[in-house]
């Protein structure tokens, strides 16, 4: 799959661009399906708001799956595609490495807001222009049902402080008054479709006010001499996981 040049202005550019169908879509709803199964298994118990989100009536519902590389063969295949990877090299230009990966869910009318972050706020990882994610849809994303807006040019300023929200450590935030939502754009994009951003572009996501899923498979990359202040890079799949990665990408070649 080519790369258009426009992708990789728009990226450099505004920090963001999307990239249709490089998955077929019932791939998709396979990877989807088995994150269901997974969450179902190990995490339908985790009620405090990070695996799962609990709604008044007390039912659990999904929200998120992580480390979904470690959890399972489809899933490993999935993300170390070869045309995803070769994408991402074309954006970057450097080979890169899945270090982390989550699946982020959104039931029809749930799912509550990822608040605005760099992810190169939680990461650390220097040069962050060799950082990217890749935000796989596996449901039709659009405005209605959460999907993600970005704050055009962000990537261009420096990684801002990040700091936990009361009650939800694990959402780090900047500062809102850093936060130019006059430059804010959102990103739909089909089911099978990719949403390339810098390690320094702003996003969120909102509540899904739709009937419809939004599940998406958000994929992180860094090329082979990336560091980090953290041990992002230490805790890497490449690095904790060297032979699962290397057999799953010696079985789905590129
Ligand atoms: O899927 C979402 O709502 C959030 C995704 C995200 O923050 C990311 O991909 O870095």
């Amino acid at each position: 799959m080519k790369l258009e040049q426009r992708n990789h202005d728009e990226y450099w550019e505004r920090g963001w661009t999307v990239v249709e169908g490089v998955f077929d879509p019932q791939r998709a709803e396979e990877v989807a399906q088995t994150a269901l199964e997974l969450w179902e298994q190990n995490l339908r118990e985790d009620d405090q708001g990070y695996t799962g989100q609990a709604l008044e009536d007390g039912t659990v519902v999904p929200r998120k799956v992580d480390d979904p590389f470690l959890a399972h063969p489809t899933l490993r295949r999935f993300v170390l595609d070869p045309t995803l990877r070769g994408l991402i090299e074309l954006l970057i230009g450097v080979p890169p490495l899945l270090f982390t990966d989550q699946i982020f869910m959104k039931p029809p009318r749930h799912g509550g807001p990822k608040p605005y972050h760099q992810d190169n706020g939680y990461f650390l990882c220097h040069p962050d222009d060799q950082v990217i994610t890749a935000w796989i849809a596996l449901d039709d994303v659009d405005e209605h049902n959460g999907c993600l807006r970005h704050i055009d040019g962000s990537h261009k300023g420096p990684i801002l402080e990040h700091i936990a929200r009361p009650n939800e450590p694990y959402n780090l935030v900047p500062p809102a008054e850093l936060i130019n939502l006059n430059h804010e754009s959102v990103a739909p994009v089909g089911k099978g479709g990719v949403v390339f951003h810098h390690s320094k572009t702003l996003h969120t996501s909102h509540r899904n006010h739709s009937d419809r899923w939004r599940r998406g498979y958000a994929t992180h990359w860094a090329g082979p001499d990336v560091t980090s202040e953290n041990d992002t890079i230490d805790k890497g799949y490449g690095k904790t996981h060297a032979d699962l990665y290397q057999e799953t990408t010696t079985a789905v070649g590129g």
